[in-house]
């Protein structure tokens, strides 16, 4: 396995023991997606309810250089004031580590954290993907790779709404990724429960999902696979509502010059400003959503059932 160090929470290593399932979450939500204290209560919360639903949350993070595999909440309290925070991907983890910093995990340096730690189950709000106008700044998010790498089942709303999900789509394909939503026919588009896009798969229970899984695994694939949980109708903002702030956003974007890592940050910060918060509102719901069903097929993989 590894040769580095891992710094398990107490609350992790006792259920690594005991064989209580584990569901990964990430960190870069707390860091570079909410402002504090709210993004505190929401990791906090979000703990919460992966309890609530019977397995135990293992925050991921990179704290003086160590690779953290759970956090307890005075960790998580000062990584959430925390300024100056690096967003690590697969690209810096290594650098971050050895040169003794701080930084928090996107998806797919969460991924790899998770999988070094022998956790299927990741739960998040939505990945990273495609930009739109990719086709001239080469923006895809080293997500989309991961998951065609590392052996992860990561539950998220479906990818950004901010990105060309269309093309999103198109590139977890050619990767070989599964991309299965739960539940309806169209891939959710995070902040809305639906999309115009059809998803290339579908499951409706996590026992199902959990068995995808472990088959992939059988058939000696690499790589995970994506589930898309839409966002409870009840807390979803429509499309019709969110495709004008999103393009707003976009513009305000290239107006500021901003490229690379600070692309989504910015897109996310200014939808919030554009929606007076709304977007944040739903942000929340969809993540502790996405936390109760990937406890609930970490619970399903930890068992033997078919
Ligand atoms: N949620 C937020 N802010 C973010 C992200 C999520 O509120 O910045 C991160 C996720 O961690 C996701 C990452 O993996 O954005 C994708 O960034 P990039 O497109 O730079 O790979
Ligand atoms: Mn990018």
């Amino acid at each position: 396995m590894t040769t580095l160090p891992l710094h398990f929470s107490t609350e992790v290593a006792k259920a690594r023991d005991a064989g209580t399932p584990i569901v990964a979450l990430e960190s870069t939500i707390i860091t570079h997606g909410m402002p504090y204290p709210q993004n505190l209560e929401v990791a906090l919360q979000v703990e919460r309810d992966v309890r609530d639903a019977g397995a135990v949350p293992a925050t991921i993070a990179v704290l003086d250089g160590r690779l953290h595999i759970g956090l307890d909440d005075d960790q998580l309290s000062t990584l959430a004031q925390a300024s100056g925070v690096a967003k690590l991907s697969r690209a810096d983890m290594a650098v971050c580590i050895a040169s003794g910093g701080t930084g928090a995990t996107t998806v797919a340096a969460t991924m790899i954290a998770a999988d070094l730690a022998g956790i299927a189950v990741f739960a998040t709000g939505g990945i990273g993907g495609v930009h739109k106008g990719a086709e001239d700044s080469f923006d895809i998010s080293a997500d989309l790779m991961e998951l065609a790498q590392t052996p992860v089942t990561v539950v998220a709303a479906g990818a950004k709404a901010i990105l060309d999900v269309a093309k999103t789509l198109e590139v977890l394909e050619t990767q070989g990724v599964p991309v299965i939503t739960v539940g309806q026919d169209s891939f959710p588009a995070f902040w809305s429960a639906s999309s115009p896009l059809k998803s290339p798969l579908r499951m409706d229970h996590p026992a199902e999902i959990a068995a995808a899984h472990r088959t992939r695994a059988a058939l000696g694939l690499p790589g995970g696979q994506l589930v898309a949980n839409p966002i409870p109708a009840e807390a979803e903002i429509p499309a019709a509502e969110m495709n004008p702030v999103i393009a707003q956003a976009q513009r305000d974007a290239q107006a500021h010059g901003i490229v690379g890592k600070g692309v989504t940050p910015y897109l996310l910060q200014r939808i919030y400003e554009l929606t007076k918060g709304a977007s944040l509102t739903a942000n929340i719901a969809l993540v502790r959503h996405n936390a109760r069903l990937g406890a609930e097929i970490a619970i399903s993989l930890a068992g033997n059932a078919r």
